[in-house]
């Protein structure tokens, strides 16, 4: 059985964006959501799923057992934390601080839920839709993330400065120190080390704008965001989401409604209509209320109009898109594609998309990766040495002595 972890995804945004709406909505954990600011203060961890269409299992007959089947398409987990919303200046202590993002430090994405119809300012207080420009928000959130990182970086700089000047460490390694646990690598700050022309610079001579430039340099390559442009089903929302997607064409901005999603999750959980996460389109099985169908109505013509509620397109885009992970079907027999008591693809994993087939056998289990010798890549029959690279929903089976 695989032991891999998972992925983990944070989400993260200013008070009443819809943070927890979307994370309910994603992981059906029942959780505080109400229309005033600071709703959440502790975290909210939960699993929720990442869609993977035109998986082996809309053809094959599989028994999983790391992720799920529904209607042939597979849905493999990953952990979510919803977090208390940041306001402008929380690196200096406003409204909530930002300590509590310490909590996102091992995950490797994040998802930035915006107020799209702009009916919230900047401190998440009601506001007329469409009154406030959402765009200030991306820019004050990724300030935010990037000030966090600083203070992660500052705390204990003696140290860093006495290990770099008298002890003559290098700097990229003594940091590497410092942030690998937030899922830091050492070429991430080489990178950013030397875009910030901080090289050669000696610790004890940064400045304020010198950290500022690293934590921003840091935070693009090591903590990517995706923004959900979220509430899209209010009126003005529509514009917002427009706005968003020129001003940010290299982004990805994906139009979400958090709401609508976690409506159809939990009539598709009473047994009133069938809905998988991701769908275009859903069927009423059950016997709404005159109520509940005015609101199925609804969310029907929204679904017409925007193909989904964009949620599962977010989780989908941060794996598969900014985080560029391929996805992996391991068996051991490669005739009936199973494991050896007859399971067919029994595991899915998500790995970075620079992973060899021996990386593989390592995030199976540490002994297989020892003692890999090959793989067969089963649906062509080929031969890959250790390290060729996996590609995305390659069928591997393993050869190990
Ligand atoms: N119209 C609409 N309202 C939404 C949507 N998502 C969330 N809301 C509403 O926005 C309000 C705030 O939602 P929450 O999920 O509590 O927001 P949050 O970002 O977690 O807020 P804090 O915990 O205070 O930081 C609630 O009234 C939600 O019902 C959406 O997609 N559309
Ligand atoms: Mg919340």
């Amino acid at each position: 059985m695989v032991t891999q972890s998972r992925i983990q995804v944070g989400i993260v945004g200013k008070p009443n964006a819809g943070k927890s709406t979307f994370f309910a909505a994603v992981t059906l954990r029942d959780v505080k959501i109400s229309p005033t600011p600071f709703t959440t203060i502790d975290p909210n961890m939960g699993v929720g799923y990442v869609r993977i269409d035109n998986c082996p299992c809309s053809q094959e007959r599989c028994n999983p057992r790391n992720y799920i089947v529904i209607e042939g398409v597979c849905f493999a987990p990953v952990d979510f934390i919803d977090v208390a919303g940041l306001v402008p200046g929380a690196w200096q202590g406003r409204g909530l601080g930002n300590q509590f993002l310490d909590h996102l430090r091992r995950a490797p994405a994040l998802i930035h839920v915006v107020d799209a119809a702009g009916s919230t300012d900047e401190e998440g207080r009601l506001v007329k839709p469409g009154s406030y420009d959402p765009a200030r928000d991306v820019e004050f959130l990724e300030r935010e993330i990037s000030m966090w990182l600083v203070s992660i970086l500052k705390r204990d700089w003696d140290r860093v400065t006495r290990l770099v000047e008298f002890s003559k460490r290098e700097i990229a390694e003594v940091l590497l120190d410092k942030l690998a646990g937030l899922g830091i690598t050492r070429g991430q700050i080489e990178r950013a080390l030397d875009e910030g022309g901080l090289s050669k610079k000696p610790p004890s001579k940064w400045n304020d704008s010198d950290f500022g430039n690293f934590g921003e340099l840091i935070r693009l390559y090591s903590k990517p965001i995706a923004i959900a442009a979220n509430k899209v089903d209010l009126p003005e929302g529509e514009e917002g989401y427009r706005k968003l997607k020129s001003l940010y064409p290299n982004r990805l901005v994906i139009p979400t409604s958090a709401e609508f999603e976690l409506a159809l999750r939990k009539a598709a959980s009473k047994g009133l209509i069938r809905y998988k996460p991701g769908d275009a389109t859903f069927e009423v099985v059950g016997d709404p209320t005159p109520q509940q169908k005015i609101v199925l109505d609804k969310i029907a013509d929204f679904l017409k109009k925007w193909g989904s509620t964009g949620t599962a397109d977010v989780i989908k885009a941060i794996v598969f898109d900014l985080l560029k992970y391929v996805v992996v079907y391991p068996v051991e027999d490669e005739k009936r594609l199973a494991d050896r008591d007859g399971n067919v693809l029994p595991d899915l994993l998500i790995v970075p998309h620079t992973y060899t087939a021996r990386d593989v056998a390592y995030a199976i289990h540490t002994e297989l990766g020892e003692r890999f010798v090959a793989a067969i890549d089963v649906k062509t029959g080929k031969k890959l040495s250790a390290d060729a690279p996996v590609t995305n929903g390659i069928i591997l089976k393993i050869l190990a002595r």
